[in-house]
């Protein structure tokens, strides 16, 4: 085992490490497992020394924007890199009460077209429209070529079953669809070549296909389902059922297949179950067979859906064995060579993509492509690189990260004596996630690695029994892995990717044509009213269209009257056209509130059943008159 011992926090901050117990399960596992030294090149403790390349004076701007998840929080966020400044939370699964997410026209139309006619009626038993809640793992950006092209960012909901998708250019989600016979959306990554292209997204628990309550103990008539879904479009394309679960994802850089981790290929319902095999698998998807299997039909549409069979035996699939629970896929930068993280097993099983037709064209034994298999550390879970052949390697159980080279461990495989293991750094504490600047593209550079901890304890001062977790910042520049940055975060720093910011372009106000607000646009042409100019209320039966313009610190409506019952909707266009003037619109007594961006359209809809004056104000500060951006509403009794 790599010494401990020798930081400078000494021993006792590893001693209060209380292992959970679903970790304490997997270390009994795991216990036996000899675990090949190597000298820790780093510690982790603050502050640095000396100031670091991540010390940006005030007004400096960072050089690599991040894009992370938020677990169960359900939202985008945006970190500058290496800073570790947060600039932004993007909301999408969640509901927001700053920007009206979740509330706005506009916003629920995103979140309630792409639902299956299923969850609309159980929604709607519930009295509600769309889910409020999310569990956002991965983020990732559309590529071309090999690298991001600042398009999109598509990310999954595992909570219920969604993926999503975030433009760019300002930075909105646009598309939301519930994925029709999966169950519970984890591993998801966009194709790297020629470019996305397809979004594939892993089922991660397994259920009866035709799941209508009438199958429970029958774990032969459970499956899981791999989906490909047009980045563009945001249509499912098809999807393939497969044996065993589905966790991660990756795709390679020739276009040809996908690779995705297997951690239950027992299909066993309860932990005992799920890891009594040592070997689970990795399923590898022939893209070009299984684009020939939906033209010829060779296919069950299941809810609108081509769903194929790839189950063990498919002439779509190859099931390569891989010790034990593997968890993360990533796709190495030299465009070759596939690490799969063994989680329950102390190894990274490395694909070589060269050698996977043979997989498919021949009888050869499934894991001939396998060309490396290093003993890393304890509780293996996700690979960054750094464009220079090397790997870092998150080890949960060890709270720690390795970096090994990817030659090395292949020539160790072949026989030869070497050690693949470059150094490790202790990480406060269990990572899960780690991800490198450009990472996971042909550009990686090598520059920055974060470590995404589960667990910060005694990091930061105490701020109760439910702990922020914590981002590390690791600079990896000069070949040695130096903590630089502890970040703080709330529910969850799951996953994240570092993009360096040539590739990332947003407007700085809306287009007057975005087709964000299209609706509110097209409503306003049928009422023939100008939203640049409008101060005015169309009736139409007890639905009332309440139209205005701001301009700071004004609405152009200082009043308006509607009747006990109406069926109110109030659009308002921000006729602002400079950066950060945001306006907001929030009715006092009524729970609405909105954002509406510089030269946006932004439009709410309530019910007006309280009686009385009503103040509604701007609730985004844009003017030193900004509490005078006001004005009443009249609800007239019924
Ligand atoms: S998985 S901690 Cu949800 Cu990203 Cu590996
Ligand atoms: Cu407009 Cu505050």
């Amino acid at each position: 085992m790599p010494n401990t011992k020798d930081r400078k926090q000494g021993p006792s901050r590893r001693d209060i490490l209380t292992v959970p117990a679903k970790s304490a399960v997997l270390a009994g596992t795991l216990a036996t497992t000899g675990v090949g030294g190597a000298a820790l090149l780093a510690h982790a403790t603050m502050p640095a020394e000396a100031a670091e390349k991540n010390d940006l004076k005030p007004g400096e701007l960072d050089e690599y924007y991040g894009f992370w998840s938020s677990g169960q929080t359900g939202e985008m966020r945006i970190l500058g890199v290496p800073s570790m400044r947060e600039l932004m939370r993007v909301p999408v699964f969640n509901r927001c009460s700053a920007t009206g997410w979740g509330q706005t026209n506009e916003s629920l139309k995103i979140l309630t077209e792409g639902l299956l006619p299923e969850t609309r009626a159980m929604l709607a038993a519930q009295g509600k429209k769309t889910y409020d809640n999310g569990d956002l793992h991965h983020p990732h950006m559309s590529f071309t070529d090999g690298t991001y092209d600042g398009r999109y960012l598509f990310m999954n909901d595992k909570a219920n079953t969604r993926v999503a998708r975030v433009r760019v250019d300002i930075m909105k989600c646009d598309k939301i669809i519930e994925i029709p016979n999966a169950f519970a959306i984890h591993g998801l990554r966009p194709q790297k070549f020629p470019r996305t292209g397809y979004v594939f997204a892993n089922g991660e628990h397994e259920s009866p296909l035709v799941n209508d309550g009438k199958i429970l103990d029958d774990p032969s008539q459970y499956v899981s389902i791999f989906t490909a879904i047009d980045g563009d479009t945001m249509e499912v394309k098809w999807q393939l059922q497969v044996s065993g679960n589905l966790d991660n994802v990756d795709a390679d850089y020739q276009g040809k297949y996908a690779f995705a981790s297997s951690y239950n290929s027992e299909m066993g319902m309860n932990l005992a179950e799920m890891t009594a095999s040592e070997m689970d698998h990795c399923v590898i998807f022939d893209i070009k067979a299984i684009e020939a299997g939906v033209a010829a039909g060779d296919f069950q549409k299941l809810n609108g859906v081509p769903v194929l069979d790839g189950r063990k035996g498919s002439k779509y699939t190859r099931y390569v064995p891989i010790p034990n629970s593997p968890h993360g896929v990533n796709t190495a930068p030299d465009k070759k060579h596939i690490m799969i993280n063994g989680k329950l097993s102390p190894t990274v099983s490395v694909i070589d993509v060269t050698k996977v037709d043979a997989l498919f064209s021949s009888d050869v034994d499934p894991r001939s492509c396998i060309v490396a298999e290093p003993e890393l550390g304890l509780g293996p879970l996700h690979t960054a690189f750094d464009g220079e052949g090397n790997a870092f390697t998150t080890l949960f159980l060890d709270s720690q990260v390795a970096k090994w080279n990817i030659d090395k461990a292949i020539r160790a495989y072949a026989g030869e004596k070497v050690d693949p293991i470059i150094g490790k750094v202790d990480v406060a504490y269990q990572p899960g996630h780690n991800s490198t600047s450009m990472g996971e593209t042909a550009e990686a550079d090598g520059k920055w690695l974060i470590s995404m901890n589960k667990f910060s304890k005694d990091r930061f001062i105490n701020v109760g029994p439910l702990k922020p977790e914590n981002e590390q910042l690791i600079d990896i520049s000069d070949g040695n892995l130096k903590v630089v940055h502890d970040g703080a975060t709330f529910a969850e720093p799951h996953d994240s990717i570092i993009v360096h910011r040539s590739k990332v372009n947003p407007s700085n106000v809306y287009k007057r044509d975005d087709r964000f607000f299209a609706d509110a646009v097209k409503q306003a042409a049928a009422d023939g009213v100008d939203l640049e100019d409008a101060a005015t209320v169309i009736r139409d039966g007890n639905k009332v269209r309440v139209y205005m313009y701001s301009v700071a610190p004004t609405f152009s409506l200082e009043k308006f009257t509607v009747k006990q019952g109406d069926e109110v909707t109030v659009y308002i266009t921000n006729m602002d056209d400079v950066d950060d003037l945001t306006h907001g619109f929030c009715m006092v007594n009524f729970g609405v509130a909105m954002e509406i961006g510089p030269q946006a359209t932004a439009s709410v809809t309530f019910k007006a059943d309280r009686p009385g004056v009503h103040w509604f104000y701007c609730q985004w500060f844009c003017h030193a008159l900004h509490l005078e951006m006001r004005g009443r509403m009249l609800v007239e009794p019924a």
